[in-house]
C-alpha cells in the first residue's frame, strides 16, 4: 500500500480534503447505501463486537442514505474528538497519517456501482464509513487510530511504513477479537464485507492465530483474496497498550534481521486458535 506516483487532483485542498457534496448523491447512490448497510447490519448481528453497534446506534448511523459527513462528525466529536473528512481517493502516506494523527479519519466521498457490490477495489464510503467510522466512536479504539497515525508518520524516518502498513491491515482491516471467549469481528474490511464477514469467522480455511505486534509486522498480507490469517486480539486496551508500550525505531531495526514471513505461516511459539485448512 505505498502510493509513491499520487498526484493531487484539481479542486483538492492542500491536505487532499474535497467537500463530501452530500446534495450530489442520487436517489441510486442512497438506494445502494441502504442496501448495503441492511445486508451488512442482519449479518453482523452476533458476529461483530458489540462496541461496533453501540457505535453505529450513537452515531445515528441506521438512518436511511448516506451520512451527511458535517452531522456524523458532530456526533462523533462530542464522544471521541474524531470527525470524518472527504477524500477524492486514495492519498498519499503522509497525509493519512497526518490526518489521523489529528483524529480525522478520511473517507472517499463515492459509492459503488450495482455492478460492483460485493468487490471493488478502491474503498468507497460504505466501507469507509460503514467499516471504520462505528468504532471510531469506541474512546479506546479512537486512542488506538491515533496512535497508529503518529506511529506512522513517524516510521516514514525509518523506511519502514511497508511494516508499520502491516499492523494496519491485520488490526484495522482485518481484525478479531475474542470476547467473552467468542471469536467477534472488528476489522473494517471484514465488517464491511458480505462474504469475509462469514469467512473469517467460520471457515474452515484460514488461521486464527493470538495477536502478537512483532509478529504481525513481519507477515505479508494478500490484497486480491481472503485472508489466509486472521489476528485475533484480547481486547482494545491490550492492543492500544501493546502498540503505545512499542519502542518502533529498535523494533523496526531488529526485525530487519528476521526473514518476513508468508501470510499462511505458522511459527512454534504462536498461540494458534484454529489452524486453517489452508482451502477456502
Ligand atoms: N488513503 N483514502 C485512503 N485510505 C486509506 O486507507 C489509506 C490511504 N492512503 C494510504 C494508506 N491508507 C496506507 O498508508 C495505510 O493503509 C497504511
Ligand atoms: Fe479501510
Amino acid at each position: 500500500m505505498k502510493n509513491p506516483a499520487l498526484t493531487r487532483p484539481a479542486g483538492t485542498a492542500a491536505d487532499w480534503t474535497v467537500p463530501q457534496n452530500w446534495s450530489a448523491y442520487t436517489p441510486e447512490d442512497h438506494a445502494m447505501w441502504d442496501r448495503l448497510f441492511a445486508r451488512q447490519a442482519d449479518m453482523l448481528r452476533g458476529r461483530v463486537t458489540p462496541s461496533f453497534l453501540e457505535g453505529l446506534d450513537v452515531l445515528r448511523m441506521s438512518k436511511p442514505g448516506i451520512p451527511d459527513f458535517e452531522e456524523l462528525s458532530e456526533r462523533l466529536h462530542k464522544r471521541t474528538g474524531w470527525r470524518v473528512v472527504a477524500v477524492p481517493g486514495l492519498v498519499p502516506d503522509d497525509v493519512f497519517f497526518d490526518h489521523l494523527a489529528n483524529r480525522r479519519f478520511v473517507a472517499g466521498n463515492f459509492i459503488r456501482k450495482p455492478d460492483q457490490i460485493d468487490y471493488l477495489q478502491e474503498p468507497d464510503i460504505f466501507h469507509d464509513v460503514f467499516g471504520h467510522v462505528p468504532l471510531l466512536a469506541d474512546p479506546v479504539f479512537a486512542d488506538y487510530m491515533q496512535a497508529y497515525g503518529q506511529g506512522g508518520l513517524r516510521s516514514l524516518n525509518f523506511g519502514a511504513l511497508h511494516k508499520l502498513a502491516r499492523l494496519y491491515w491485520y488490526t484495522v482491516e482485518f481484525g478479531l477479537i475474542r470476547e467473552n471467549g467468542d471469536l467477534r469481528l472488528y476489522g473494517a474490511g471484514i465488517v464491511s464485507s458480505y462474504g469475509e464477514s462469514t469467512f473469517a469467522l467460520e471457515d474452515p480455511g484460514p488461521h486464527r492465530i493470538g495477536f502478537d505486534l512483532k509478529r504481525v509486522m513481519r507477515t505479508h498480507y494478500r490484497i486480491d483474496t481472503y485472508q489466509q490469517t486472521y489476528f485475533v486480539i484480547d481486547s482494545f486496551e491490550d492492543l492500544l497498550r501493546q502498540t503505545l508500550e512499542t519502542d518502533f525505531a529498535p523494533l523496526y531495526a531488529a526485525l530487519e534481521a528476521e526473514p518476513d514471513l508468508a501470510a499462511d505461516a505458522i511459527l512454534p511459539d504462536d498461540v494458534v486458535l484454529t489452524r486453517g485448512t489452508g482451502r477456502p
